[in-house]
């Protein structure tokens, strides 16, 4: 059967569209003014605002397997939570054992999410080991759809050296593939950490202190300058700052090709949350950590003027109880990362859209069709045209209500969004022509599969 999108505001790749759209199969097959109804199951949009269906860029579903530190969203809670919040793709970290190679990861991954996933999904690839066997399967990995990466300039059990970064830009470029970057300093942040303790600092407020903004903007800035020599573009994941903003700016400036991705935590919250009473600032640590205002009305105006590409999550959930307290005597000690995948879509609409900060055609770049180019999955996904897959999400901006830990779908004790206003709702998602949330309830799960990618579609 088709399905018949009515009179909705359809956000198309060239801005928004009063239009009709005919779902048929998998594929949007129409798109245009007062489409027959005739032999289709009817769903009036009037006043709702129709999506491409929204892709997270950056997710950690069961991370420290078995560990006392282990996520708490599994692939299936938490493909299940984003397709609640609109999310049709998500794009989560594979990271190999120490010593392994990237195929026993990605085997790794396929088993946790294949069969579990309510939304589509794929893997970035983790680069923590660099030696000629590792470099030898990134073509099995392009074969096998994964065509990007990450490394990590902090961490002491995940970090590489600029000149590792260096050849893995090299190599990956080479195989049409990207890699984004986790910049922060690792030892700036080592010895910012040293320095809060010496000061018998241990609680929550100490996080941020211990790796201020020029801990990410040195990183970003070299990161940047590795790319520059090595010839490739690259991604910046998880955008923070001003100075890091700049850095990435900067950079363009001078004609290099860089991406940028931030998060909706960096929008919304500020570092004030990590002086809450009863260790409730834990729920905020993550890394980087949250910043001032000034750095928020920063990435607002970045995102504003297009400078920032994709909005991702870093969903990375930790319970409180349990958890989150393994730090509570040792701020280095509460594990980095706050839950998010589900309210994405609402959180940017409500703090963006509805604010005047951004329109709702620069939401749909931002959250769809930046990451399906750059990831290797456009115009699949990411974009309402006729061809593409019928992943849609429909947003009612005249509906809200507020954001509680009680409410959500992610399996987590705790939300950083608690008590929030939000100025809509999603009200209906389809996944690959399915209905799979109607009337803002999920309605049908484990339909997620793997999303095979090709190479990066660069725009800048
Ligand atoms: N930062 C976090 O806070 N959690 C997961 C990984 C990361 O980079
Ligand atoms: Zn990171
Ligand atoms: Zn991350």
């Amino acid at each position: 059967m088709s399905i018949l999108i009515k009179n909705g505001t359809l956000l198309c790749p060239q801005g928004p569209v009063q239009a009709d759209l005919r779902v048929e199969g998998e594929k949007i097959a129409a798109i245009g003014p007062a489409l027959p109804e005739a032999d289709c199951q009817v769903t009036d949009a009037a006043g709702k605002l129709v999506f491409p269906g929204f892709i997270d860029t950056h997710t950690h579903f069961e991370m420290n397997k078995g560990k006392p530190n282990e996520t708490a969203d599994n692939w299936a809670t938490g493909t299940l939570a984003a397709l609640a919040g609109g999310t049709t793709t998500v794009l989560d970290f594979a990271e190999p054992e120490r010593g392994c190679s990237l195929e026993s990861a990605l085997e790794t991954w396929h088993s946790r999410a294949d069969g579990n996933a309510s939304c589509h999904y794929g893997f970035h690839m983790t680069i923590k080991d660099w030696n000629p066997q590792i470099k030898a399967e990134l073509k099995e990995m392009t074969a096998a759809g994964v065509t990007s990466y990450k490394v990590y300039l902090a961490y002491d059990n995940l970090k590489v050296s600029d000149g590792v970064a260096y050849e893995v830009i090299q190599a990956v470029g080479e195989e049409g593939g990207i890699v984004g970057c986790h910049c922060e300093n690792g030892d700036l942040v080592t010895a910012g950490i040293a320095a809060r303790k010496a000061a018998g600092d241990f609680s929550p407020a100490a996080h941020p202190l211990s790796r201020p903004d020029g801990v990410e903007a040195e990183a970003i800035h070299r990161w940047l300058c590795i790319a520059e020599q090595a010839g490739f573009p690259v991604n910046v994941v998880h955008i923070s700052t001003r100075r890091g903003m700049e850095a990435v700016e900067s950079a363009r400036r001078r004609g290099q090709k860089v991406y940028a991705e931030s998060c909706p935590q960096y929008f919304l919250l500020d570092d004030s949350l990590y002086s809450l009473p009863d260790f409730e600032g834990a729920k905020f640590v993550l890394s980087p950590p949250l910043r001032k205002k000034g750095d928020q009305d920063f990435l607002w105006e970045a995102l504003s003027k297009g400078e920032v590409d994709t909005i991702g999550t870093d969903h990375c959930s930790f319970n409180f109880k349990g958890v989150k307290e393994l730090g509570r005597e040792d701020f280095s000690q509460i594990p980095n990362g706050i839950p998010g995948t589900e309210h994405r879509p609402v959180l940017m609409y409500t703090a963006g859209v509805a604010a005047g900060k951004i329109t709702a055609h620069q939401m749909m770049k931002a959250l769809a069709e930046n990451p399906a180019r750059l990831f290797g999955m456009y115009p699949q996904k990411g974009a309402l045209v006729v061809g593409s897959d019928a992943d849609i999400t429909i947003i009612d901006p005249h509906d809200g209500g507020v954001l509680t830990a009680a409410a959500q779908h992610q399996n987590v004790d705790y939300t950083p969004y608690e008590g929030m206003e939000m100025k809509c709702r999603v009200d209906t998602v389809l996944l690959s022509g399915e209905p799979a949330v109607s009337r803002g309830q999920v309605v049908k799960t484990k339909q997620g599969r793997y999303v095979h990618r090709g190479p990066s579609r660069f725009w800048r």
